[in-house]
C-alpha cells in the first residue's frame, strides 16, 4: 500500500463532500477508472488534508501578505508545519512542494517517486509559500512550463504517474512486458483501430484483420515513430 497525502486549502477539487476516493459518496477525479480502482483494491491510499484544519485563529487564516510589500498572499508558515506534524509519517516518507519553480516531473521522476511508501503533496496557491516552509521539505516539483492558479492539478499529475507504477495499478491488458508496449517514452505507439472496419471510407489496414501475428507485430514495430 503506497500512501499519498495531499495537503490544500480547496479540498473540493479532489473529493466532492469527500468523494470515494476519501471514504465519502460523492464524485471527483480519483473516483474513476484505474486511480478507482487502484483505491478500492486497496493498492494505493490516498488522503486530502484541508490546510484550514491546522489554522489556530477564528478565521482560519492559511494566507497573508508579503512582508516587504508586493502582489497576492503567500501561504503561511505555521500551518504548513502543523499539519506536516500531524500527518503520520510511514517508514520511507518524502514531502513535495508543488511550486511551478520545482524540478521538471516527468517518467523517470514518476519511478523515483515511486520507491516511497508515502508521499506528502503540498498544494501552493496564490503566490506562493512562506520561504521558511522549504526547510521542512524534501524537494520541489513542478509539472511543465507554465503557470498554473494552484499545485492542485499537479498534485493530481503527479499521484496518477507514481500510482501507475505501484504492482497491480495497471492492469493486465496494458502488461509492461509487451515489447511493443515498453513504456518508451522516445516513441510514438503504433496506430490502433477497433470497429467498424470502414469508417467514411477510412479503412483499417489489411494486416491487422489477417491474424498473422507474426506480420502484425512486424508492422506495428514499422509504425513506431520517433518523437520529436
Ligand atoms: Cl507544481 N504549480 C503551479 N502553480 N504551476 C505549475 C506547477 C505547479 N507546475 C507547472 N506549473
Amino acid at each position: 500500500m503506497k500512501q499519498f497525502d495531499i495537503v490544500t486549502i480547496f479540498p473540493g477539487i479532489f473529493s466532492a463532500k469527500g468523494g470515494p476516493a476519501s471514504g465519502g459518496d460523492s464524485c471527483c477525479y480519483f473516483d474513476y477508472g484505474i486511480m478507482r480502482q487502484a483505491i478500492k483494491k486497496k493498492l494505493i491510499k490516498i488522503n486530502i488534508h484541508d490546510l484550514r484544519k491546522s489554522t489556530t485563529d477564528k478565521h482560519h487564516t492559511v494566507d497573508d501578505r508579503p512582508y516587504g510589500g508586493g502582489p497576492g498572499m503567500i501561504l503561511m508558515v505555521e500551518p504548513i508545519v502543523k499539519m506536516l506534524k500531524s500527518i503520520k509519517k510511514k517508514k520511507k516518507t518524502r514531502v513535495i512542494m508543488l511550486a511551478p519553480e520545482g524540478k521538471k516531473f516527468d517518467q523517470r521522476q514518476a519511478e523515483r517517486l515511486a520507491k516511497y511508501d508515502q508521499l506528502i503533496l503540498l498544494c501552493g496557491r496564490y503566490e506562493g509559500f512562506d520561504a521558511r516552509v522549504e526547510k521542512y521539505i524534501d524537494e520541489k516539483v513542478s509539472i511543465g512550463d507554465y503557470v498554473l492558479a494552484g499545485g492542485e492539478l499537479a498534485a493530481m499529475v503527479v499521484t496518477e504517474a507514481v500510482a501507475r507504477h505501484v504492482p497491480g495499478v495497471v492492469g493486465h491488458e496494458h502488461a509492461l512486458d509487451d515489447e511493443t508496449f515498453s513504456h518508451d517514452l522516445d516513441y510514438i505507439e503504433y496506430p490502433q483501430y477497433s470497429r467498424p472496419e470502414s469508417y467514411k471510407g477510412q479503412k483499417v489496414p489489411k494486416i491487422l484483420l489477417s491474424g498473422n501475428h507474426a506480420e502484425i507485430k512486424k508492422w506495428r514495430q514499422s509504425k513506431r515513430k520517433k518523437r520529436k
